[in-house]
Order: structure tokens, then C-alpha cells, then sequence
């Protein structure tokens, strides 16, 4: 006998990944404390961490993950205050993907 699904499955909804988490480059910030909030707060591994912070010294900007709105303002928050906590002027931003 054919078996009828009575019950339509429940769809999974996810969140859009749709904002970068970006770090500046300034004069003041040790290139050790950026390597250390990739690590903390990216998760990237010491190559990835120098990479990206060394791209940050030269060109002004990286981006260091892309998260749904809420993660990503969470990580912004994370690192200004760790940044104030050690001294460091470090500043992290936000910016929106496809507009
Ligand atoms: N430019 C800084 C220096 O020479 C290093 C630095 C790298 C600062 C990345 C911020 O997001 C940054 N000490």
C-alpha cells in the first residue's frame, strides 16, 4: 500500500550571510594585537592571521568574514571593546553585501 505523507516537512530557514566584518588599518594599532583578534575572533589560523593582517598594513582594509546581520554586529562589538580594553585603537566595521 502507498503511504501518504500527511504532514508537509517543516522548510529550514536560514539567515542570510549577507554583511562583511572588515578591520582598518591606523598608525597606532600593534600588528600582534591584529593577529591576535583574527585568531580570537575570526578563528583564523597564524598564516591566515598574518595574511590578513598584513593586506590590512598594506591596502588600507580587509575583510574577515561575511555573517548574518546580527553575528556580524555581535563581532564588530566584540573587537572595538576588546580593542578599547588593551589600549588599541583598533576600529571594525560593517558593511552590507549586493547593495
Ligand atoms: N599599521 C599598523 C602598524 O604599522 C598595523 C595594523 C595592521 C593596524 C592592521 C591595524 O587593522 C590593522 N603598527
Amino acid at each position: 500500500m502507498t503511504q501518504v505523507a500527511t504532514k508537509k516537512p517543516k522548510p529550514i530557514l536560514m539567515k542570510p550571510i549577507n554583511f562583511e566584518v572588515i578591520l582598518l588599518n591606523d598608525d597606532y594599532t600593534t600588528m600582534e594585537f591584529v593577529v591576535e583578534v583574527l585568531k580570537l575572533f575570526f578563528n583564523k589560523d597564524a598564516l591566515a592571521a598574518e595574511t590578513i593582517m598584513l593586506k590590512i598594513h598594506i591596502e588600507g582594509e580587509a575583510v574577515c568574514g561575511a555573517y548574518p546581520y546580527d553575528i556580524a554586529q555581535s563581532k564588530v562589538s566584540q573587537v572595538i571593546e576588546y580593542s578599547r580594553k588593551n589600549e588599541q585603537p583598533l576600529m571594525c566595521v560593517l558593511r552590507e553585501l549586493n547593495s
